[in-house]
């Protein structure tokens, strides 16, 4: 099938991509999109009546823990459904032809790492819906990795329908369910989630939702990184040194607005070292406060096809 990438751009970046050094990826919501996970603006951004982002707040949690930790278990649960796409992997394998490339991910699905991208060139700077930290002032503790799902029986996503209530009249469970089925709107057989609208969201007491083994007394929370929270330090401390060790030929700027910071940031930080920008995304709009410049690019499309494309001139084919 033939490319929809112009001819020209795709040669001008493939020579530059053959020659740079030092490169950078920026990844947001959208590579994930092409593996059929939601973004945060526009189209998809909603969870159920919610904005997603309204959800992502230490205050939305303390007021209602219940509420945020179902978005969040829905989010795990979507996430392992989901597999890594044509970019994850085009990305990973980028990472390992060319040592000095970085990749800074938004993402906190899980998805570049288990598209095999070297960990040590991989960094998470909203932290991991797969790892959950002990709210109380008094404990640190955390814990990474775990792809429980569901975290706790009660945060359990709804298979099919909200299970059957006990039997309150004269029907079988089976037609109870038909007519609560038939109550909300949903044909026979439809698979629903707890993002459908029209599936009750259950009201759970605090003592259902994960708490802290260590202190007994914490409930644990999801270890991402919220509007007003500080990204890992360390993260940013390592970024930074690499940053500063030397000119930077490229950054990638895939499928993100480009609006939240300090991450949309780093743009003008690699092109104040020299980097030349390539802007991958549906949205021509969506290219940073700065816009783009002459030598940069910009390529419309999907990520998980535009990706592999335009890296293939180093990486080679990816299936
Ligand atoms: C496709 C596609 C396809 C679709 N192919 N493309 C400077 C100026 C102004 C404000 C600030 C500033 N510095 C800090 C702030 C405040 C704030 C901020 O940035 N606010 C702005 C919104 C105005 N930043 C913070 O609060 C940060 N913390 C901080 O600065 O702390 C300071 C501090 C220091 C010391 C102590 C204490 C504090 C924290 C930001 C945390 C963001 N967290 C979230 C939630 C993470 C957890 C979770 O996932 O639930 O991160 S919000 C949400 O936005 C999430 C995302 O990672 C992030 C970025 O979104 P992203 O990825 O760009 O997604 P979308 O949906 O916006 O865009 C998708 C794009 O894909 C679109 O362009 C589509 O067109 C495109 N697309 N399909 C290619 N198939």
């Amino acid at each position: 099938m033939a490319s929809a990438i112009p001819a020209a751009d795709l040669r001008s970046f493939s020579e530059y991509l053959k020659t740079s050094k030092r490169i950078i990826a920026l990844l947001g919501a959208g590579i994930s999109a092409s593996s059929g996970l939601p973004t945060f603006r526009g189209a998809g951004g909603l969870w159920r009546t919610y904005e997603a982002t309204d959800l992502a707040t230490p205050e939305a949690f303390e007021a209602n823990p219940d509420l945020v930790w179902q978005f969040y278990s829905y989010r795990r649960h979507m996430a392992l459904k989901a597999q890594p796409n044509r970019a994850h992997f085009a990305l990973a394998e980028l990472a390992r032809k060319r040592k000095d490339f970085i990749t800074l991910t938004q993402n906190v699905d899980g998805l570049s790492p288990r598209a095999n991208h070297p960990s040590e060139q991989l960094h998470l700077l909203h932290g991991s819906l797969f790892n959950v930290k002990c709210t109380s002032f008094y404990c640190s503790y955390s814990r990474n990795n775990d792809f429980t799902d569901p975290i706790v029986p009660a945060l359990a996503i709804p298979k099919n329908l909200p299970e059957p209530t006990p039997s309150t009249g004269d029907k079988t469970g089976e037609e109870a369910t038909r007519s609560l089925y038939n109550a909300l709107g949903i044909a026979e057989g439809e698979e629903v989630d707890i993002s459908d609208d029209r599936v009750p969201l259950k009201g759970l007491s605090t003592d259902l939702l994960p708490h802290c083994p260590e202190c007994k007394e914490g409930l644990l929370r999801p270890g991402v990184v919220w509007f007003g929270e500080s990204l890992p330090l360390q993260t940013l401390d390592t970024v930074d040194n690499w940053m500063k060790a030397g000119p930077i030929d490229l950054i990638l700027v895939i499928g993100t607005s480009s609006r939240v910071y300090p991450a949309a940031g780093y743009v003008d930080k690699a092109r104040a070292k020299g980097a030349r920008v390539a802007v991958v995304n549906m949205d021509r709009n969506d290219v940073g406060s700065s816009g783009l410049k002459p030598g940069d690019w910009f390529f419309k499309g999907d990520a998980g096809v535009i990706v592999p494309e335009i890296l293939q001139s180093v990486t080679g084919e990816i299936q």
